[in-house]
């Protein structure tokens, strides 16, 4: 046998006995890379005589394309055997459970939400929405706070740009929810010719100002309550928000102090605090407010609605009376659930809700309900 058929069944049969796609690689390194036997070989063609070419030439090229041929064969046998064994091996089991996807949970600010739906219903409220775009007039005109009124400047309120020469008045971000009250006791009057008829509502939804810090966020979540009803006093409006405060955070413990206060939309107005006292080294609403380690946080705002609103809105103030009453519901969850970074709130990060409490299928759910 010539030397370069020698050479060829040599890499032929090394190919036949390759197990493995590396040590095929290493074969064709070895005889057709740049520096290969096979390689170097066709190079000793440049510097033969015509005759030795003639005669030579064929055998190396034959030898180069034999190989290239056995490596490819080689290389697809090995690929389609390590298919078989995968098809021969794997199974597909349909029984096994799917991998868990992430789930969403409920936020607390909407768990919060529905507790104070759930509250109110019980005593005969129902929930009132309306537009988070309002005009000037349902924002502040209707709720007897003028032009001039520093309450306007007071709200940092969130203004539409107007288009250059237009005479429309700007539109703007509602600050409070207080505008939904409005347009609700304007249908009223109109639906009943201006009669008139009884008014129970809560207001939940979202409010801006132009303000930003620790404490507070641009958008934040407010509920307001307005009884319109014949004969409505305050003593009303504190029963009323005792009951709620008592079913929130599910203690009969907790008693309500009413402080003087201001708002041009109510007369008389008052700021009203919860009693906390300190139990296991944490502050909890209830308890003993006048121990030592006891105290007022207000949390709402409340009063009897100015008659000038109600008559703003169509009703006789000398028929109709009302309270209402405004607080933040961002802060209400994160006493109830105890967060401390109202920042947090809109983040949406899930493991903060984990971690307070509100995994997907672990909703914290009101246990009592008023009376309960
Ligand atoms: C508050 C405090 C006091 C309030 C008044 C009205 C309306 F429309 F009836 F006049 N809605 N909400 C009100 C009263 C809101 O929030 C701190």
């Amino acid at each position: 046998m010539s030397d370069i058929e020698s050479i060829k069944h040599k890499y032929l049969d090394q190919i036949a006995a390759v197990t493995d796609g590396d040590a095929l690689e290493a074969i064709r390194v070895a005889a057709l890379g740049k520096k290969g036997e096979i390689s170097l070989l066709l190079k000793t063609l440049g510097k033969m005589s015509p005759e030795e070419r003639q005669s030579e030439g064929p055998k190396i090229n034959g030898a180069r394309q034999a190989v290239a041929d056995a490596i490819a064969a080689r290389k697809e046998a090995m690929e389609s055997e390590v298919l078989n064994a995968r098809l021969a091996t794997e199974k597909l089991d349909m029984t096994l459970p799917p991998p868990s996807a992430p789930k969403g949970s409920i936020h607390p600010v909407s768990q919060v939400m529905d507790e104070l739906a759930e509250i109110f219903a019980d005593l005969g409220f129902s929930v009132a929405t309306g537009p988070e775009i309002e005009d000037d007039w349902h924002n502040f005109t209707a709720l007897n706070i003028p032009e001039t009124h520093p309450a306007r400047a007071m709200h940092d309120t969130f203004y539409f740009p107007v288009p250059e020469g237009s005479e429309e008045l700007p539109k703007l971000l509602r600050t409070h929810t207080s505008p939904v009250q409005i347009r609700t006791m304007v249908d009223v009057a109109k639906q009943t010719g201006g009669e008139g008829e009884p008014i129970y509502i809560i207001v939940p939804g979202r409010t801006y100002r132009s303000d930003s810090d620790a404490t507070h966020t641009p958008m934040f979540h407010q509920v307001e309550g307005l009884v319109i009803d014949k004969g409505i006093h305050m003593g009303h409006l504190k029963w009323t928000l005792e009951t709620f405060v008592r079913a929130f955070f599910e203690r009969d413990d907790i008693e309500l102090r009413l402080r003087p206060s201001y708002f041009p939309f109510t007369e008389p107005s008052a700021e009203v605090d919860v009693g906390f006292s300190v139990e296991n080294g944490r502050r909890i609403i209830g308890g003993d407010a006048r121990s030592n380690e006891g105290g007022w946080m207000e949390i709402l705002g409340s009063g009897m609605v100015h008659p000038n609103v109600i008559r703003n809105c169509g009703l006789d103030p000398d028929v109709w009376q009302g309270f209402a009453f405004g607080c933040g519901i961002d802060r209400l969850a994160m006493l109830k659930y105890g967060m401390d970074d109202l920042r947090a709130f809109f983040d949406g990060d899930l493991r903060w809700a984990e971690h307070y409490g509100f995994g997907a299928l672990d909703v914290p759910t009101l246990s009592g309900g008023v009376g309960a």
